[in-house]
């Protein structure tokens, strides 16, 4: 049977009321996004395992913005799909995860009480738990567009998920999902250098992790040392989450969209940022030239050079720019 493609109406748990792809047959509407390579939501209705159901109903007006109803959920999930493909298209010319047009699937309600989200390249699919109390969904937008990064980077260097690797792997997500909620331009979840400030995941009100200062959420490193890399891969990050920010935003004290930053260098030296945008074109030309399986934070310092020299060329000021970000958190 015919399928056409609509536009519906998400209204969502994080970031309001959204134009959702939806798809229409019959007498029936699905979560079903046919202008992003074919994306689907499903509800996994607390299992965790199988496809799910995909959210499947007779109009299309997709959750109330409240927990209570399922698809909610869903419309925060199929959202975060359309922002993250969004981005990597606009951004980089990227189509998809694999940059073959072809999109991942969405699952929510994922177990009960699960805190937590992930990718998984064996399904080539994102999954979100509701978090604590089934009342907090993992499905903002930074979060999705950190966990569908993985996928981009096990397509791409495939950095390892363990030692220094481990760090750049998780930091490549968090500056692609901060990436990502910056170029939603959400009224509702403005872009920041926080991650998963919506998810309220420690139950205080605070985001889980800071890219100006990593050190705030209470593990992350902010500089490069030589243990670094037998911390988690969530706090080694905080030495390239630091990095980003310095070479996108500069040293000290500064306020962006509301939210004050400060953000410090080992040796006390100014870095002077070079903006998001570029810092992102950079980061994803290492990501997708230079950085390997096994790139550690010595590399990463020369494989974002090489971006920057193929981008700026290597008399430029981004190119100084990488350099003095870099010394600022210690990698040489
Ligand atoms: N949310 C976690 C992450 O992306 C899932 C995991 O442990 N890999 O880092
Ligand atoms: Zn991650
Ligand atoms: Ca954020």
């Amino acid at each position: 049977q015919y399928q056409s493609i609509e536009t519906g109406v998400g209204n969502t748990l994080y970031s309001g009321k959204v134009d959702l792809a939806t798809a229409h047959s019959g007498s029936s509407y699905t979560l079903t996004d046919d202008t992003r390579g074919g994306h689907k939501t499903y509800d996994l209705d607390h299992k965790q395992d199988g496809t799910g159901t995909l959210f499947s109903q007779d109009n299309d007006t997709w959750g109330d913005g409240k927990t209570t109803n399922a698809a909610t959920a869903g419309a925060d999930a199929a959202y975060g799909a359309q922002a993250t493909w969004d981005f990597y298209k606009d951004t980089f010319g990227r189509s998809g995860i694999k940059n073959d047009g072809k999109a991942a699937y969405s699952r929510v309600h994922y177990g009960n009480a699960y805190v937590n989200a992930f990718w998984d390249d064996s399904c080539f699919c994102m999954t979100y738990g509701d978090g604590t109390n089934d009342s907090d969904p993992l499905t903002s937008l930074d979060v999705a567009g950190h966990e569908m990064s993985h996928g981009v980077t096990s397509n791409t260097a495939g950095l390892e998920y363990s030692g220094e690797s481990g760090g750049l792997n998780e930091a490549t997500s968090d500056i692609m999902g901060t990436g990502v909620e910056f170029a939603a331009n959400n009224s509702a979840d403005p872009g920041d250098y926080l991650i998963g400030e919506k998810i309220d995941i420690n139950g205080d009100g605070k985001p889980l992790r800071y890219m100006d200062k990593p050190s705030k959420d209470g593990g992350s490193a902010d500089y490069w040392t030589s243990s670094v890399g037998g911390e988690d891969v969530h706090y080694s990050s905080g030495v390239a989450n630091h990095f980003f920010y310095l070479l996108a935003e500069g040293s000290g004290a500064k306020t962006i969209g509301g939210v004050d930053y400060d953000s410090p260098t080992k040796d006390g030296s100014t870095v002077t940022g070079i903006g998001r945008a570029k810092a992102l074109q950079i980061w994803y030309k290492a990501l997708t030239s230079y950085f390997t399986s096994t790139t550690d934070y010595a590399d990463a310092r020369k494989g974002t050079l090489s971006a920057a020299t193929d981008l700026y060329g290597a008399d430029s000021a981004e190119y100084k720019a990488v350099e003095a970000a870099w010394t600022g958190v210690d990698v040489h």
